[in-house]
């Protein structure tokens, strides 16, 4: 069987109970992480290492927390008093660890489905979605890695229009599939707000709600947005159930849309 599984964030005790309750056989299921595996949690390390150790058994698109180590292993840029990542920053396997996220997709495409960490902006079809993912990844695996990383923070341009190079069309892919939660029609971001999705700023919506999404006939599987409640949109799956906040663990069988949860039993 093959699973969806969302933001694990380091509950490494969380993800056993969850793979223990849907009976999980790494010889032949397949899980595939929506990003985020790492940081707040208290086991980052075992969680990782975990899921490198299942080999082509398990799949993971980068999340913004995963990302975020990466930017913290690989450049000056220091981790702040939230993150909970040391563990792998000291561990003796960091590198092949490392080496294992800067080679994961921001996109997954499995049986006509698209798996991604935060959303796919409105504008964006399967091909475009897809390009934009794989230009992203050819950079995360060039040689020039930290003076990549060292540019990929920042919040502008919200506008895909408004890219001027290959650098900035890059931040907005990130940030779009990655963070986003809120954006116009024409995939313009906004990063303020961390709400439910009917608490939209003026002139924004949830990227999911949006009339005239490309995708709107792609069941979309996605993590991120643990404060989402109740989202009933065609084909639409939220998957962050808000494990490292004390809440769930969740994960949906891709073959027959089942979904198992289990309560969070980290301390929070
Ligand atoms: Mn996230």
């Amino acid at each position: 069987m093959d699973y969806a599984i969302g933001d694990v964030q380091g509950c490494f005790d969380s993800l056993q109970k969850l793979l223990k309750k849907i009976h999980f056989n790494a010889e032949c299921d397949r899980l595939f992480f929506l990003g985020d595996v790492v940081n707040r949690g208290n086991k980052s390390l075992e969680a990782l290492r975990f899921i490198k150790s299942l080999k082509d058994n398990a799949q993971m698109v980068l999340g913004n927390h995963d990302f975020h180590l990466l930017v913290c292993a690989l450049t000056p840029h220091q981790p702040n008093r939230k993150d909970t990542f040391h563990d792998i920053l000291n561990a003796p396997d960091k590198n092949s660890l490392l080496d294992y996220l800067l080679t994961r997709p921001l996109l997954i495409e499995h049986n006509n489905a698209l798996l991604v960490h935060a959303g796919i902006p409105p504008q964006w079809d399967k091909a475009s979605a897809l390009q934009q993912s794989k230009l992203v990844e050819s950079h995360l695996q060039s040689g020039a890695i930290e003076k990549f990383l060292s540019v990929m923070y920042g919040n502008e341009p919200a506008k895909e229009s408004d890219c001027l190079n290959e650098e900035e069309v890059c931040r907005y892919a990130i940030n779009a599939m990655m963070r986003m939660r809120f954006c116009k029609e024409d995939g313009e971001l906004e990063f303020e707000h961390k709400m439910d999705a009917d608490e939209a700023p003026s002139g924004f919506k949830a990227w999911f709600m949006h009339e005239n999404r490309a995708l709107k006939n792609t069941d979309v599987l996605f993590g991120h947005w643990s404060t989402l409640n109740n989202i009933s949109v065609e084909r639409i799956h939220p998957l962050d159930h808000g494990c490292v906040w004390g809440e769930k663990l969740s994960a949906l069988n891709l073959e027959t849309h089942q979904l198992t949860s289990v309560r969070s039993i980290e301390v929070s």
